[in-house]
């Protein structure tokens, strides 16, 4: 069967009343998506508080709304790598993205989830992907590969905005937590390393996304096999969010109680 290349992440919205139903999902697909489940305004303000320090280095349209998330066309003064730059330093030291951290709904949710007291992981990501950017795409990989600790580390990955297809949300491919780690070869692409696109068409899985809002929640496993899609509009910013979860009696890596990147940032 030829499946299109890209389909619908399933909303389990129906089930929020219903935890066990929740972790069965989540158990065999690897993943759990919510419709508007988060606080829009919250977002929004961590969305400003972003796009005003990616303005300050020049990088967001000026005489149009901040929030619309203009680029203004200045291009990347270093590598071109937005997760070793200085703004991307001065994004993990802001306080509504990092409180965002202990919001309630991702407590709750986790918490029942897992059936356990949580951790959340100090290493958060607060990421201004540019358009035109292609090469900068997160390629497929695990989480597991840089996370470490356990696999059984939860991902949740928030879009700071609304983000349709073509600002490049995120994409799953449902039932990989089930296939341990694939190998990981140096890629192109935000981490450098990935699953092949050939290993991946192999998988003979679909990849599933979404046309993103503000509010919705993508949660998926430390094994599920994702990536990001490009930024394929003609000046739009794709900000978004991920912050991480496991249960506090697990492993932990030490990484992830400190900062993304800690020490590896350009002057
Ligand atoms: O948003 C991205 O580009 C990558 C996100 C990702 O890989 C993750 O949340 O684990």
């Amino acid at each position: 069967m030829t499946l299109p290349s890209n389909t619908q992440l399933a909303v389990s919205n129906e089930f929020l009343n219903d935890i066990p139903a929740l972790r069965k999902r989540l158990q065999e697909e690897g993943y759990l998506f919510f419709k508007g489940i988060l606080d829009v305004h919250e977002l929004t303000g961590i969305r400003t508080d972003m796009l005003v320090l990616a303005s300050e280095y020049g990088y967001v349209k000026s005489g149009v709304p901040l929030e619309d998330g203009i680029y203004s066309g200045k291009p990347f003064p270093t590598s071109g790598k937005f997760e070793t730059s200085p703004l991307y330093r001065r994004i993990l030291d802001l306080p509504r993205f990092n409180a965002f951290g202990g919001n309630a709904v991702l407590s709750l949710l986790l918490s029942g989830l897992l059936d356990s007291e949580i951790q959340e992981h100090r290493r958060r990501i607060g990421r201004i992907t540019f358009p035109g950017s292609l090469k900068n795409t997160t390629p497929p990989h695990q989480d597991y590969f840089y996370i470490k600790g356990t696999p059984d580390t939860y991902t949740c990955w928030i879009p700071a905005g609304d983000c349709p297809e073509e600002l490049g949300g995120l994409a799953v491919m449902p039932g990989t937590n089930h296939l341990g780690m694939l190998v990981h070869e140096p890629m192109q692409g935000t981490g450098g390393h990935g699953v092949t696109h050939e290993r991946c068409k192999q998988l003979g899985k679909p990849w599933l996304t979404a046309d993103f809002k503000a509010g919705d929640l993508l949660l998926f496993h430390g094994h599920t096999l994702h990536k990001a899609l490009d930024n394929r509009t003609e000046d739009r910013l794709r900000v978004s969010l991920e912050y991480r979860f496991q249960r506090k009696t697990d492993v932990i890596d030490p990484g992830s109680m400190q900062i993304h990147m800690n020490g590896a940032f350009e002057q």
